[in-house]
């Protein structure tokens, strides 16, 4: 017969794989592939920054940090819950040089997620 100890920490080893295997099923958002893209350089500022993530995310902040040092908070989406999102940066257009977009996220596993990238226009 197998000594108690053994069989409690077989049991707090089987707890611990199932707990990691259901933070992988509900692992966070990566990504996101954007348009534009992370260090492009554009002719003129587009009409809409595309964001699309690898599961449903809801935005909680987008920032757009203009050549000129100001930091415009774009209109998000309402609460919207979707793996794409669109603004619109028709409030956010500054003219040439380098901008950089700051955006916070909300994951389906409840984890917030955070990044930022750069794109120039000139
Ligand atoms: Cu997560």
């Amino acid at each position: 017969m197998l000594p108690l100890s053994n069989v409690i920490s077989s049991l707090a080893l089987v707890l611990m794989m199932s707990l990691v295997f259901s933070q992988e099923a509900l692992s966070h958002a990566k990504g996101p592939r954007t348009s534009p893209e992370a260090g492009q350089v554009l002719e003129a500022l587009p009409q809409k920054l595309e964001m699309e993530f690898n599961q449903e995310v809801i935005l909680t902040r987008v920032q757009l940090v203009l050549p000129d040092g100001r930091k415009v908070a774009l209109p998000l989406d309402g609460l919207e819950r979707s793996s794409k999102h669109a603004l619109s940066l028709e409030e956010a257009k500054a003219g040439k040089g380098q901008y950089q977009v700051l955006w916070k996220a909300l994951s389906a596993d409840g984890h917030p997620v955070k990044g930022a990238f750069d794109f120039g226009v000139e």
